[in-house]
């Protein structure tokens, strides 16, 4: 490929990373809509029973992504999964914290964090994916927030903003370009995976339609804010080429 010749023979630095953000800032930041090819990879964020309704974290409506998604899912040749995969007694959990109820916020040694009910605990039914997500071509499921003491909304990166989950360098071995991301939460997992996407240098976008909220103070307003300020397209499905 062309980008990929003439760094080698300028004698620049080679490798995935440069390959990456060279191919993504071609593609062009301001491109508005997807190419879905070889490249393209599918982020399925988090869409376990704890997030829908039913679930101890409930996502007001948040199983209506479900036939969203199915339907996405059917035109893309690489679909990665996240799953939220915490310990019992996680640091995340009001329930670690005496005095603490979900949804106030607590200083971590990471920064501030909110504290959520128990969900997503290894092993158990609310962790599991929802039996109506119907991706069987799905190849990779990231876990994530498995460390006892630090959560981890990014798919990429841990809450302590250090922590990589090896997520970037799958994805540029994979020679992945672009990133659809779609799930739960908007303004949590979903934003946080999405920004760490285009940070890496991916091309990102995120398919509204196929995304629902927790909506916490004001949170989704500021999630697509942030996502807008950090290069991730907000797109439709019918910006997607069928
Ligand atoms: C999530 C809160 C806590 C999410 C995960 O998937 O958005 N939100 N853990
Ligand atoms: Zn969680």
């Amino acid at each position: 490929m062309a980008g990929r010749f003439e760094i080698d023979r300028r004698g620049l630095i080679a490798g995935a990373t440069i390959l990456a953000a060279t191919a993504a800032s071609q593609a062009g930041k301001a491109q508005e809509k997807p190419v879905i090819d070889e490249r393209t990879v599918l982020i399925v964020v988090d869409v376990q029973n704890d997030f829908c309704p039913g679930g101890s974290l409930a996502v007001t409506k948040g199983d209506e992504v479900v036939p969203v998604i199915n339907a996405l899912g059917k035109r893309f040749s690489n679909i990665l999964l996240t799953q939220d995969w915490h310990t019992s007694g996680h640091a995340s959990f009001a329930s670690s914290h005496p005095g603490k109820k979900p949804f106030e916020t607590v200083q971590m040694p990471y920064g501030p964090q909110v504290l959520w009910p128990d969900h997503c605990v290894q092993g158990t039914k609310g962790a599991e994916f929802r039996a109506d997500l119907d991706l069987p071509q799905a190849q990779t499921i990231i876990r994530k927030g498995y460390r006892r003491d630090i959560d981890s909304y990014s798919g990429f990166v841990e809450a302590d903003r250090r922590t990589p989950t090896g997520l970037t360098g799958y994805l540029r071995e994979r020679g992945i370009l672009r990133a659809v991301v779609v799930g739960l939460a908007t303004d949590f997992c979903v934003s946080w995976t999405a920004q760490d996407a285009a940070k890496a240098g991916f091309e990102t976008f995120v398919v509204e339609e196929a995304c629902r909220a927790i909506d916490l103070d004001g949170s989704l307003a500021r999630a697509w804010a942030e996502m807008a300020e950090n290069d991730v397209s907000r797109i439709k499905v019918s910006d997607l080429p069928g």
